[in-house]
């Protein structure tokens, strides 16, 4: 599936929306880019989205880090979504019982199912998590990511753990399951499994400046995610919010936020060329 275009794919997801709006949007605009916009206040996160969200086919939240969430960001999230067509992806990675990450998923304060197009778990408790994840997501036309692999030093999802996250996507006979969290094509590698479908593998842990941080997480470039790893999605953070962390600009100078928000936009057009470059590399089309 690596060497057919996102256009070509679309049809392997029949039973799964999200996956499929997700491929039309890369392929209309252009993107393979998703930003991860790690930011705890509320107008940063609006800022950097409306910033980025041309380049980009998907926003990636850790809503939970949002000091002064409140239903209204939620509002904007999905009216930033709407003007500049991307989707968003909750990275909540759920990790408890069927029914705890039901509850998790449809309720609280954040009600993510009713806004994110894509989510994901963890498989450490077994199977129930995609089938509690399935009965809330499901009709809302939702899709989850399962987390095969980490970006992160030391990960132990790895070996059997990673294959057996592969033998559970490829088994969900209802296809919610349409993806991967990984840093290679794991579906290509253990395509014996099960019976194989076509699954997306969006990657973390993409940088080109740096090669990690303080804290245990590992950057590889575009092209080596997306042309030796066979990724579709490239998921950047820091490499194009990373400006705005400038004590300066957290001081409150408005020329320095300027500043950083004209570097926010270099960086996101940057990484959009390099990975859309790669995947037509990867393809075999010339740009
Ligand atoms: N993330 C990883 N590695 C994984 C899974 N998820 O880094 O294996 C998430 C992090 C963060 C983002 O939770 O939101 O991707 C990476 O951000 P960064 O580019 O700033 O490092």
């Amino acid at each position: 599936f690596t060497r057919q275009s996102y256009a070509d794919r679309v049809a392997h997801f029949g039973n799964n929306e999200a996956a499929r709006l997700l491929l039309e949007t890369m392929e209309r605009k252009e993107t393979n880019l998703c930003v991860s916009v790690d930011v705890t206040k509320k107008q940063d996160l609006l800022d950097v989205v409306d910033a980025v969200g041309q380049d980009v086919a998907l926003i990636k939240t850790h809503i939970d880090i949002v000091e002064d969430f409140d239903q209204d960001l939620i509002h904007q999230l999905t009216a930033l979504s709407k003007k500049h067509d991307f989707l968003i992806f909750e990275d909540r990675k759920f990790a408890d019982i069927g029914n705890t990450v039901s509850l998790q998923y449809s309720s609280g304060v954040h009600k993510i199912a009713s806004w994110s197009h894509i989510t994901n778990a963890h498989m450490v408790p077994g199977r129930g998590v995609i089938t509690g994840l399935a009965k809330v997501g499901q009709p809302l036309g939702r899709g989850l990511l399962l987390l095969a692999e980490m970006s992160s030093a030391g990960s132990l999802a790895k070996g059997e753990y990673t294959k057996t996250c592969v033998e559970e996507a490829f088994n969900d006979q209802s296809e919610f399951v349409c993806g991967f969290i990984a840093q290679s094509r794991v579906d290509e590698r253990f395509a014996n499994v099960g019976k194989k479908r076509d699954l997306l593998v969006l990657t973390p842990g993409v940088g080109l400046d740096v090669k990690g941080d303080a804290l245990g997480q590992q950057y590889r470039t575009p092209e080596e995610v997306v042309i030796d790893g066979g990724s579709d999605v490239i998921i950047v953070g820091r490499g194009i919010y990373g400006a705005l962390l400038d004590p300066q600009v957290a001081e409150g100078g408005s020329l320095a936020r300027a500043k950083a928000f004209v570097s926010v936009r270099e960086q996101s057009q940057r990484y959009k060329e390099e990975g859309w470059r790669a995947y037509l590399k990867r393809i075999g089309v010339s740009p």
